[in-house]
């Protein structure tokens, strides 16, 4: 029996991924590298800023010492936090918002797991903080997924063992965390029948059978 579900962020509950993208697009401009497109872009999804700094840079054909990296990935992450200034419900992806009440409703705790460090603030800037009982995110972490660390803390905060959490992904490196952790998973998003996933729906707003999901 699922007792809590665990969250992803980016592209599951809001769609910021389209703003990551816009923002390392920037920052590829300026760098001179015209390659980075939305196929790369979906290796960065899920995984963290420095591997996604990564992703850019291997467009190009120049060498960054780990000090420039760093400066890079907070440029990024200056323009992405710049874009989520006019972040608001609107962002939340299709069926999110219904289905956290849904949730609530059926007394299932609710736990975040996301890669970013900017989970706070897109919480609270899309209304969906009340709806959240823990948050785990890149703040808290160590590991990047596929490692599951960010799913085993949310489930240590949680009070939940591994087992009885259900993580809602979209990306594989998210499910293969999910796996790794012993816990179940439903895979959504636009890749979400490529994922692995115990169960997966393009969208929470696609019909999902939560009872048989809860009785996993
Ligand atoms: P930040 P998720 C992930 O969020 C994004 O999918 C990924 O593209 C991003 O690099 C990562 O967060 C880190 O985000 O730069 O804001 O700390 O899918 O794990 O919710
Ligand atoms: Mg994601």
């Amino acid at each position: 029996m699922i007792k809590s579900v665990i969250f992803d962020l980016d592209g599951v509950l809001v769609s910021t991924d389209e703003l990551h993208y816009q923002a390392w697009k920037k920052l590829a401009a300026e760098l001179g590298i015209t390659g980075f497109n939305r196929e790369d872009n979906e290796k960065q999804r899920g995984v963290s800023r420095m591997a996604s700094l990564e992703v850019v840079l291997a467009k190009g054909d120049r060498q960054y010492t780990n000090e420039e990296k760093a400066a890079l990935a907070e440029k990024k992450n200056n323009y992405y936090k710049e874009m989520l200034k006019d972040l608001d419900e609107r962002a939340a992806l299709p069926g999110a918002a219904n289905t956290l009440k849904l949730l609530r409703e059926r007394g299932i705790l609710v736990g975040i797991g996301s890669a970013s460090k900017n989970t706070p603030v897109i919480l609270e800037k899309t209304g969906m903080l009340p709806y959240i009982d823990k948050v785990s995110c890149g703040l808290d972490t160590m590991k990047s997924k596929p490692d599951p660390e960010v799913f085993l803390i949310a489930a240590k905060k949680l009070g939940t063992p591994a087992g009885e959490c259900l993580v809602v992904e979209d990306s594989a490196a998210g499910i293969q965390a999910a796996k790794a952790g012993g816990m179940k998973s439903l895979g959504v998003g636009p890749y979400y029948n490529t994922l692995g996933a115990d169960v997966c729906a393009a969208s929470l707003a696609a019909e999902i059978d939560w009872d048989k999901l809860l009785a996993m």
